[in-house]
C-alpha cells in the first residue's frame, strides 16, 4: 500500500486532499495528534482514532497524544483530580492496544494550556470569534447542551492546540469537524499557518444501525468487557446480509470488520465444519462484506468471528485494566 493510501485508509474525509498529498510525499517526522477527553475506559469509539494513529506510524509520523484535561473540565467530566486519574488509566490502556510508546507521546493539555502567552492568544481568539460560530463547533462534541461559557472556550482552546502543539495533521472523529473548520478560519487570524485534518468515520449504533455509536448512547463496545459481554453484544447486533440497508440505516458487524478488524489483521478466518463449507479466509474487507450480501457467509458466522477477532483486541487493555484496579 503507497503511503497516501495507508494515511487515508478508512478515513471518511480529508481536508484537504491536497495537503495530505503533501504531507504523504514527506511523512517523515511529521507530527499528528489526537485529542482526547481522557476516559478511564476505552471504547470502540476511541479504538477507531487509535487505529488511525498505527497507521500514521507505520507512515512514519511521530504520533502525539493529547490527554485533554483542562477541555474535559470545561465539558463538565468531573473534578480536575478525578479527570487525571482516569488520564493515566486511558494512556495504559491505549500502549496495550498497541500504540508504539517509543514513538508516541502523551500530553496533558493542562502542561501548557495554563501560561501566560497561551492565555493571551486564547483572548484574542475569543475576540475574534463570535459565540454563535463558536457555539455550533462545539454542538456536536458536547452533544446538544452548550449553554456555559466554557462550552464555547472549549473550541477555540482545541483551535490554539493545533498550533502549540506544533502539529501538521490533526485527526479527529467526524464530530470533531467544525472545530477544525473553524481552526482553519482563525488561525491565520493570529498569524499562524492552517492545518490539514483528517476524520475517521463514526460507527453505527450496534443494536439498531441507526446513528452514531457513542459511550454515552447505544451499545459500543470496551475494555471493561469480558469475552462473554463481547459475544454478546456482536450476537445481539443488527447485521442484514447487505452493506447498505435502506434509508439511514447502517450494518454495524460489516462497519466494525472494516475499521476495527481488517486494519489490525493480515488475514480473517471464518471457522466453519466441513459440512457447512469448512473454513473461509479473507484477506480484504471487500470479499467478506461480497460474501455476506451473496451468502456464502452466514450472519452468525460473521458474527461469530467477529467477536472473536475484537475480544483478541481488547484482551491486553482489559488485562492493563484489571492489573490498574488490583
Ligand atoms: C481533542 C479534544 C480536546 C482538545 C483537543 C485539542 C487539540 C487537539 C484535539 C483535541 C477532545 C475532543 C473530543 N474534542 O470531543 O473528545
Amino acid at each position: 500500500m503507497d503511503t497516501y493510501e495507508l494515511i487515508t485508509r478508512n478515513a471518511e474525509e480529508v481536508v484537504t486532499d491536497e495537503e495530505v498529498r503533501e504531507l504523504a510525499d514527506d511523512p517523515a517526522g511529521k507530527r499528528v495528534y489526537v485529542g482526547y477527553e481522557p476516559s478511564g475506559v476505552l471504547h470502540l469509539g476511541h479504538l477507531l482514532t487509535a487505529n488511525k494513529l498505527i497507521d500514521l506510524q507505520e507512515a512514519g509520523m511521530e504520533v502525539v497524544v493529547l490527554l485533554a484535561d483542562v477541555h474535559a473540565y470545561l465539558n463538565g467530566k468531573g473534578t480536575f483530580e478525578e479527570i487525571r486519574d482516569t488520564a493515566e488509566r486511558m494512556k495504559a490502556q491505549f500502549v496495550a492496544y498497541g500504540l508504539d510508546e517509543s514513538n508516541t507521546e502523551f500530553v496533558y493539555g493542562s502542561e501548557f494550556q495554563l501560561d501566560e502567552e497561551y492565555t493571551l492568544d486564547l483572548h484574542e481568539l475569543e475576540l475574534a470569534t463570535t459565540l454563535n460560530r463558536a457555539q455550533r463547533a462545539m454542538a456536536e462534541i458536547a452533544g446538544g447542551e452548550t449553554a456555559k461559557v466554557s462550552h464555547v472556550v472549549y473550541p477555540l482552546m482545541q483551535t490554539l492546540d493545533i498550533e502549540y502543539l506544533d502539529l501538521d495533521l490533526a485527526v479527529g472523529g467526524l464530530d470533531q469537524r467544525k472545530v477544525h473548520m473553524l481552526a482553519r478560519e482563525e488561525l491565520p487570524e493570529l498569524g499562524y499557518d492552517v492545518r490539514p485534518a483528517l476524520h475517521t468515520p463514526i460507527v453505527a449504533d450496534l443494536e439498531s444501525g441507526e446513528g452514531k455509536m457513542s459511550s454515552s448512547e447505544g451499545v459500543t463496545i470496551s475494555m471493561e468487557d469480558s469475552t462473554e459481554d463481547v459475544a454478546e453484544k456482536v450476537n445481539s447486533a443488527f447485521c442484514p446480509p447487505t452493506r447498505d440497508p435502506e434509508g439511514d440505516l447502517e450494518n454495524p458487524v460489516l462497519e466494525l470488520f472494516e475499521y476495527h478488524v481488517f486494519p489490525r489483521f493480515d488475514e480473517i478466518i471464518v471457522e466453519r465444519p466441513e459440512k457447512y463449507g469448512g473454513d473461509l479466509t479473507y484477506e480484504e474487507y471487500e470479499a467478506l462484506a461480497a460474501d455476506l450480501e451473496s451468502g456464502e457467509l452466514h450472519p452468525a458466522d460473521a458474527k461469530g468471528t467477529l467477536a472473536s477477532y475484537l475480544d483478541e483486541l481488547i484482551a491486553p487493555g482489559r488485562e492493563k485494566l484489571r492489573e490498574l484496579r488490583s
